[in-house]
C-alpha cells in the first residue's frame, strides 16, 4: 500500500508509522529522519538543513525532494511505503504527485492525525527533556506549529479533493490510535 501520514509536528506520525510498517509490510520513509541523518553525518546538505530545522522552518523543497527520490528508488519500496513528514506544503504535494505518476505508483490513502496544539506542546516538551532534540524546545515547537498551520494544513484539502483523505483522532493511547488507523486503511482497501 502507498500511504501518506499527515499531521502537525509531534502528532505521532513517526510513532504510528513504526507499527504500520510492520503490520502492512511496507517501507517507512520519514523525511525528518532522512534530514536528521544528513545533519548527523555532516554532509553538505546536512550542514545547510541543520540551521533551518533548529529554527523550526521547513528545509528547501529541492533538497527534500532529492532525498525522497533517492529513497523511493530503493528496492524495499516496491511493496509499498508510508511517507511520514512529506509533503509539508502544496509545492511538495504537487511534486510528489508528478513523481508518483511518472513511476506509475499513485497514492492509495492519506491519513491525517488530529491532535490539539496543547497536547503537541506537552509531548514535545517531554521529548525535549528526554532526548534534547533542538527543534523540540518550546519556542521552536510554537514556531513549527505556526509553519504547519500556514503551509501544511492546506495539503489536507489537496488530498480531500482527490478523495484520498481519512482523518483520525490522534489523542489517546498509542496502540488505540494505531488500531484506528489500521481499521480506516482496511475499510478503505475493502471499499
Ligand atoms: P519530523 O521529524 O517530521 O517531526 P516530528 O516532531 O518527529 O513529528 P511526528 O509527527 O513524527 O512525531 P512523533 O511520532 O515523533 O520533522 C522535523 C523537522 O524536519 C521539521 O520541523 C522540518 O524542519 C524538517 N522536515 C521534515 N520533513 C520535511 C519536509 N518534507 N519539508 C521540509 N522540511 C522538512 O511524536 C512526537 C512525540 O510524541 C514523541 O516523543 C512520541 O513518543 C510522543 N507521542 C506520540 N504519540 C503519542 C500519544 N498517543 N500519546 C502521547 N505521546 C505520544
Amino acid at each position: 500500500m502507498r500511504i501518506v501520514l499527515l499531521g502537525a509536528p509531534g502528532s505521532g506520525k513517526g510513532t504510528q508509522a513504526k507499527r504500520l510498517k510492520v503490520e502492512l509490510g511496507v517501507a517507512h520513509i520519514s523525511t525528518g529522519d532522512l534530514l536528521r541523518a544528513a545533519v548527523k553525518a555532516g554532509t553538505p546538505l546536512g550542514v545547510k538543513a541543520k540551521a533551518v530545522m533548529e529554527a523550526g522552518q521547513l528545509v528547501s523543497d529541492d533538497i527534500v525532494l532529492g532525498l525522497l527520490e533517492e529513497r523511493l528508488a530503493e528496492p524495499d519500496t516496491k511493496s509499498g511505503f508510508i511517507l511520514d513528514g512529506y509533503p509539508r506544503n502544496l509545492a511538495q504535494a504537487n511534486a510528489l504527485d508528478a513523481l508518483l505518476t511518472r513511476v506509475g505508483q499513485p497514492l492509495e490513502a492519506v491519513v491525517k492525525l488530529n491532535v490539539p496544539d496543547a497536547a503537541i506542546v506537552k509531548r514535545c516538551e517531554t521529548r525535549f527533556e528526554q532526548e534534547h532534540r533542538a527543534d523540540d524546545n518550546p519556542e521552536t515547537v510554537r514556531k513549527r506549529l505556526a509553519v504547519y498551520a500556514e503551509q501544511t494544513a492546506p495539503v489536507a484539502d489537496f488530498y480531500a479533493q482527490r478523495g484520498l483523505l481519512t482523518e483520525i483522532d490522534g489523542v489517546g493511547a498509542i496502540e488505540a490510535i494505531g488500531d484506528r488507523v489500521l481499521a480506516a486503511l482496511r475499510s478503505r482497501t475493502r471499499a
